[in-house]
């Protein structure tokens, strides 16, 4: 750990926090970050070349795991020609028609660098067509670091316990509405006196930035109902469920047509890609076709597209998903059982792939339910798992990914570690 240390204290000189994003800092858990040296299938390799089985994936977006040959092989053909003109590519067509193909709802889609940039702008379409200006969103739902959006919010907001963030303004503050998740009688009673004046509801179809909480049965099919009764913009945001928890995403999973799709982390295939789409009628109000505008200049980029297509190429294949979910069970029971055998009270949530280990006896149905997870001792498990070769998210409220290249002794090997870790809790 010592290269790593080293690399940190010289970070911190000139990066904020000696990271450049939050949830990395590993503050919370009462440790400094591990520096990354490389990366390969399950495993990630520090500065000072301590092999581990990563469940982070880059938080999302390795579902096929590091360094997949046939990712590593599209980036290295796109840049070949050259990686970046500032003008179209086929290679932007292509990944657009595989989207649209995926996720019958998503008529139209344009491309952008991050989760962030697709939030921000499939709430400005909203706004835009609806001509209003109120947002709804959920306690603990995390949509990136926009204004709009940094209300109550999850992910590293919530692990650094910051109540929204300095330097938002209150006019833009007071405009969203941060509901309980999973609470559609809640989201009834807001709109019967704001639905006139809501352009969007916002919501993760499955959280998995207060850990992992599935939607309750009528919960996503209820704001549907509200959205029409109103005529307010549905956007669900896929930025982590996208081509997760199934090809067609958690939309396709529950069943529910949302008016704006937002996607991200895998159709990047690891490159920086984000996505917003949905309804021809709405996304033609996209400039230059329409008035409402948003633009990038590394959008669409072309090596960019190529790791995000040879992704979704890999992932559209028979049986991939069943593996998955395969593993991911296997992984989800053992953690279960090993918590059992160390008389560890906690509650496992898992949607596919993704999961989370609660420290809390009880389920955990919204965000006041997360908060109640005992925070030290998932400080003690990560840094016990860590020193056993297992590089978990470093925050209660983030999701545990598994990917393509997780393997049986991969799971194995993390169940041994989690036996030792909970015993010595
Ligand atoms: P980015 O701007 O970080 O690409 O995406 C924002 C975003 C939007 N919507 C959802 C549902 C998301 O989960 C995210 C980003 N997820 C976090 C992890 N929980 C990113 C990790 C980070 O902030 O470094």
């Amino acid at each position: 750990m010592e290269k790593s240390k080293k690399l940190f204290v010289r970070a911190c000189k000139t990066i904020p926090g000696g990271v450049n994003s939050p949830v990395r800092a590993c503050g919370s858990v009462g440790t400094d970050p591990c520096f990354i040296a490389r990366g390969q299938g399950s495993a990630i390799f520090d500065a000072d070349g301590k092999q581990y089985i990563d469940y982070i994936g880059s938080w999302g977006p390795l579902i096929l795991g590091h360094r997949h040959p046939a990712v590593i092989k599209a980036i290295e053909a796109a840049l070949a020609n050259g990686c970046t003109f500032g003008a179209p590519t086929e290679l932007e067509i292509d990944l657009a028609e595989a989207v649209v193909q995926a996720i019958p709802s998503v008529e139209m889609v344009r491309m952008v660098n991050s989760g962030t940039e697709a939030t921000m702008s499939a709430i400005r379409l909203a706004r835009g067509a609806t001509g209003r200006d109120g947002i709804i969103k959920f306690d603990g739902c995390y949509h990136g670091h926009g204004d709009s959006l940094l209300v109550a919010a999850g992910s590293g907001v919530a692990t650094l316990g910051i109540p929204g963030s300095p330097g938002v303004p209150d006019a833009v503050a007071a405009s969203t509405a941060s509901l309980e998740y999973n609470n559609i009688e809640a989201v009834r009673a807001y709109v019967k006196e704001k639905g006139n004046q809501t352009a969007a509801i916002i919501v993760e179809p499955v959280a998995g930035n207060m850990g992992v909480v599935a939607p309750k049965p009528e919960f996503l099919q209820g704001l549907r109902e509200v959205a029409d009764q109103y005529g307010i913009v549905l956007i669900l945001d896929e930025v982590m469920t996208g081509f997760r928890v199934a090809l067609g995403g958690a939309q396709s999973l529950y069943g529910i047509v949302p008016d704006l799709t937002t996607l991200g982390k895998i159709i990047g295939g690891g490159l920086p890609v984000g996505a917003y789409g949905g309804k021809r009628s709405l996304m033609e109000q996209i400039a230059p076709q329409g008035p409402v505008y948003q633009a990038g200049t590394l959008s669409g980029n072309p090596m960019a597209m190529a790791a995000g297509l040879a992704t979704l190429k890999e992932i559209s294949t028979p049986g991939f998903y069943e593996a998955l979910e395969k593993y991911s069970a296997a992984l989800a029971q053992g953690l279960k059982t090993a918590a059992d055998q160390a008389g560890v009270s906690v509650t496992i949530s898992r949607v596919g792939s993704m999961l989370t280990l609660f420290f809390s006896p009880d389920p955990v149905e919204n965000f006041e339910d997360a908060k109640k997870c005992d925070l030290d001792k998932f400080a003690r498990f990560y840094q016990g798992m860590r020193d056993h070769g297992v590089y978990l998210p470093p925050s209660q409220f983030e999701a545990w990914f598994v990917s393509a290249a997780h393997s049986k002794q991969d799971i194995q090997a993390t169940l041994e570690a989690a036996e030792k870790v909970l015993t010595q809790l």
